[in-house]
């Protein structure tokens, strides 16, 4: 019988300007489409979620001549920055794709060339203001200053008059397919309010668009006419095509396109409620279903950007707290559409009440409870009391709520739902004391039934939360003694009494570091580390190569006891280890075969890397890496001697 396919889910951001590096404007959108694609394959979709960079242009060239650097070189720069970043947010996406990509420099000829044969391209003149920084003609309602000059309304820089030949594409055709394509598809545009703007300009007159550029050297040539480049709106585009195979694997892309839902900021909403689907009526291809354009962050209340100088750096928030307050933070605090300021105090708020007290205390807590009074495993319960029951019950109606809300991408009342159920947790454990409970040996089974209700719930709270903080509710799972990735379960399958009884849970580690705001603001301080500059000599050459005590700090050491040692099959040198980090079992592979045999490892403790990137080596993943010395080849490993325990970090 032939497997029923899942539905499809393909999410995009904006591909991301290289001018200069990344900060929380496009790390919120970002971390919006990661929670979104992370919760549909929990729900059972087939996900494919692009980001990018968006390469080309007369602002990049710009930015790049004023660094020393040709185009591809400053891309080059930014990209890594982005990438780290999207890797320091834990952001899954399946494909990054730049616009310097050969394959999608073809497609985008493609396309042009399509449209150009179809006679929805054609070559004429074009006088207008141009603004540089936005990379777009004025509008001709923006008025003139008094030195005859126009500024550009979105950044208030002074906008250039540009003469010249150019291909147009023929918008002026597209209004009223536009507007009879909104009408069928209400939900096209979201917020609600933002497809109004969007009909009524459409309704006020849609002139060509001047699709190419002859004053601008760094963009996509012009098929068979290279003087001319393709305007970089134009090329940035059709990302949304060739990132899932346009032009090359046309397999995929039929397979995901029409995209489910472009991801952007409000600022960006014309290019794609307007020009994007009339790009794709003229080639054919069905619009996509949904733009959703976001409110904007803040900052004393002007929008966070580059050219007003006020963004806010990512690292200033990731260093100190990790990912998952961030990301909570983000998505907590305004629903999708709204502008959020984004202050200091909001944020240690938020993360000191709603995320170290409320939920790091409740796991921490319970977990402590069951370690010491049931030495981790809770068999024979008393049956349930109705207030149990309510519990157990309040749980389905909240999946069944938050489903919903994530679904209509209602990620901040989600995230309100899950902590009222907190809340309402916390409350159940004040009240039936389990402490107090544990001083009395005839209510054993009421204080299992008392601490088990409560890991119920924090697994079930751990599945839910873990769209937005997916290494949080993972580290919960596995405390609970939950084997495996949390991201391999469905939305369907999850429930309440899933929790086995007699599991083995763990000893919990904070999952919050509360942060003093002094030091928070002191961090803040510091700029974001700047793109080198060119040719800048290298001033530590011939010497050792620093690095600085932050760098160090990045890395998780921890004592961990090995369980378990075997050969890795058809290699001299490796072996394969099992071992206990105290929060939870890993294995990892090591070449220390020649030094020791695998039966006079079990047992001993070392020390090992926690938070390496995993690897593969010979066919065998292995999640982390052991501390040796390597003496003439041979790798020495410092045990510890003495009661060490298993989890301590080593610092
Ligand atoms: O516009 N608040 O790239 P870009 C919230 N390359 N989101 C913000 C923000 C803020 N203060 N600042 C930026 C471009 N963003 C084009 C896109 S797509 C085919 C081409 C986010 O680097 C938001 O998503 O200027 C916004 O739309 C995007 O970054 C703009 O990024």
């Amino acid at each position: 019988m032939a497997r029923k396919s899942k539905p499809i889910f393909y999410i995009t951001t904006p591909i991301y300007y290289v001018n200069d590096v990344p900060h929380i404007g496009h790390a919120y959108t970002t971390i919006i489409a990661d929670a979104l694609a992370r919760f549909k394959k929990l729900a059972g979709y087939d996900v494919f979620f692009l980001t990018g960079t968006d390469e080309h242009g007369q602002k990049v060239e710009k930015a790049a001549a004023e660094k020393g650097l040709k185009p591809l070189e400053l891309a080059d720069k930014v990209v890594v920055r982005f990438k780290d970043l999207w890797e320091a947010l834990n952001i899954s996406y399946d494909y990054f794709i730049r616009t310097t990509e050969p394959n999608h420099e073809k497609g985008v000829q493609t396309l042009f060339k399509k449209l150009a044969d179809k006679g929805d391209i054609y070559k004429g003149t074009y006088k207008g203001w141009y603004c540089v920084s936005n990379e777009h003609f004025l509008a001709d309602d923006v008025p003139l200053e008094k030195e005859g000059t126009k500024i550009c309304p979105e950044c208030n820089i002074q906008a250039t008059i540009i003469e010249e030949a150019t291909y147009f594409f023929r918008l002026s055709a597209y209004a009223q397919p536009l507007l009879d394509f909104y009408a069928k598809n209400p939900n096209f545009v979201r917020p609600p309010s933002r497809m109004n703007e969007v009909v009524s300009f459409v309704r006020s007159g849609l002139k060509d668009l001047s699709i190419t550029r002859t004053t601008v050297k760094w963009g996509i040539p012009v098929p068979g006419d290279p003087v001319h480049t393709i305007y970089v709106w134009f090329d940035a585009l059709h990302n949304y095509l060739t990132g899932i195979g346009y032009d090359r694997n046309m397999v995929r892309f039929k397979k995901y396109w029409p995209a489910t839902l472009h991801l952007i900021g409000k600022d960006i909403l014309r290019f794609h409620a307007i020009f994007w689907p009339a790009f794709l009526m003229a080639a054919g291809f069905p619009p996509p279903e949904c733009v959703y354009g976001h409110g904007w962050w803040l900052k004393d209340n002007t929008k966070m950007s580059k050219s007003r100088g006020n963004v806010l750096d990512p690292y200033a928030i990731i260093k100190p707290f990790g990912q998952d307050p961030l990301r909570y933070f983000l998505l907590r605090e305004i629903p999708i559409g709204h502008d959020g300021n984004f202050s200091h105090e909001g944020f240690l708020h938020r993360v000191n009440s709603d995320l170290a007290n409320d939920l790091g205390n409740l796991v921490h807590r319970t977990l402590t409870m069951i370690r010491n009074y049931f030495q981790g495993k809770i068999g024979l319960r008393e049956n349930e009391t109705p207030e149990d029951e309510k519990i157990r019950e309040d749980f389905a109606g909240l999946k069944a709520r938050v489903f919903d809300l994530y679904n209509g991408y209602a990620v901040s009342r989600a995230l309100e739902e899950i902590w009222v159920y907190i809340g309402a947790v916390n409350k159940y454990l004040a009240e039936n004391a389990p402490w107090k409970l544990a001083k009395d040996a005839a209510k054993r089974a009421r204080l299992a039934r008392v601490l088990y209700q409560a890991a119920a719930a924090i697994r079930g709270v751990s599945f839910l939360v873990y769209p937005v903080m997916p290494a949080s509710a993972q580290k919960i799972w596995n405390y609970l003694g939950e084997r495996g990735a949390l991201e391999k379960h469905s939305f369907a399958e999850l429930d309440f009494n899933g929790l086995k009884p007699g599991q083995l849970m763990m000893e919990p580690t904070p999952l919050f570091p509360r942060v003093d705001l002094k030091e928070f603001l002191a961090e803040e301080a510091k700029p974001a580390a700047p793109l080198p500059t060119p040719a800048e000599p290298n001033k530590t050459e011939g010497i050792m190569d620093y690095i600085s005590f932050d760098e160090f700090k990045k890395m998780d050491l921890r004592v961990a006891h090995i369980l378990k040692a075997e050969k890795v099959e058809g290699t001299q040198k490796l072996l394969k280890l099992q071992i206990d980090i105290g929060t939870e079992q890993r294995q990892i592979v090591a070449g220390i075969a020649e030094t020791y045999k695998p039966e006079d490892l079990v047992g001993k403790k070392l020390v090992v890397i926690v938070n390496l990137k995993p690897a593969v080596i010979r066919g065998v993943e292995s999640q982390g890496m052991l501390l040796a010395a390597v003496i003439n080849d041979k790798a020495i490993i410092p045990f510890f001697e003495g009661d060490v325990p298993v989890g301590a970090q080593v610092k």
